[in-house]
């Protein structure tokens, strides 16, 4: 994933809050390229992330997730489980996105501590490991406030932090605009954060509730695009199905 966006490609994606490795393989199948694991809201656990992983590789598509915390080693165990990226929620100034990058990768870039027996290095399989994490492992750091938006450029040009992702609840509600996605200001600080992340030669992107704003998300220069989750999906069929059907 991490190659793919530094080649230009723009990539589809969903959140899974249901704890579910039955929802990551249905989802994986439906055709998003990829597929986050969330800790960080919802109803699953860090001792599920295994299974929806490897639901999500069934179905041939990235697996990440997004921690908790910063807190360093919610990061670690989740690339010795074998995700490709993660995602950290509230980073809000460079010095915090380099505190947290630090945890993505092995030394000298980072502070990762070395143990190759895991799932994320094949088990010691992989002769590679150390060089090839360092090339796949995949940092996403959100941008979720006006004091995030501030520091963006900082936060952009961190090692390790390949995408900066805005998180548009969080990041409207701290500005007092809840879901006013049309505001001026807002839009000011998306088009800040996309510029930041072009300067830097990384990638921006964004969470959409649902699908309706996709094309204006590309048009921004959004690659790394979230569309809802297991739960926005399934509540969104099943109260269309119940409309239909009591045509209400
Ligand atoms: C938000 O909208 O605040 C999110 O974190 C979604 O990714
Ligand atoms: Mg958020």
């Amino acid at each position: 994933m991490k190659e793919r966006l530094a080649a230009g490609e723009t990539l589809f994606g969903s959140f899974l809050s249901f704890g579910s490795p039955l929802a990551a393989e249905a989802l994986g199948l439906a055709g998003f390229d990829w597929l986050l694991v969330d800790l960080e809201h919802g109803g699953g656990h860090e001792s599920q992330v295994l299974g929806q992983v490897l639901g999500a590789r069934a179905a041939g598509v990235h697996a990440l997730a997004r921690v908790e915390s910063a807190e360093r080693s919610r990061t670690t165990r989740l690339l010795d489980l074998g995700v490709e990226g993660v995602m950290c929620p509230q980073v809000s100034s460079g010095a915090a996105a380099e505190a947290w990058a630090a945890a993505l990768h092995y030394g000298p870039a980072g502070s990762r501590g070395v143990a190759l027996y895991n799932r994320g290095a094949r088990y010691g399989t992989d002769p590679d490991a150390i060089e090839n994490a360092r090339r796949t492992t995949l940092g996403v750091a959100q941008i979720e406030s006006p004091e995030a938006v501030e520091e963006v450029e900082r936060i952009a040009s961190v090692d390790g932090i390949d995408v900066v992702f805005i998180g548009p609840s969080d990041l409207t509600f701290s500005m007092g605009r809840f879901r006013e996605f049309d505001d001026v200001e807002y839009r000011e600080a998306v088009e800040r954060v996309v510029t930041a992340a072009r300067d830097a030669g990384k990638a921006a992107g964004i969470f959409l509730g649902s699908p309706e704003r996709v094309p204006e998300a590309i048009a921004d220069g959004f690659r790394m695009i979230g569309i809802g989750s297991d739960a926005t999906m399934m509540m969104a069929g099943a109260r269309a199905a119940l409309a239909a059907a009591r045509d209400d």
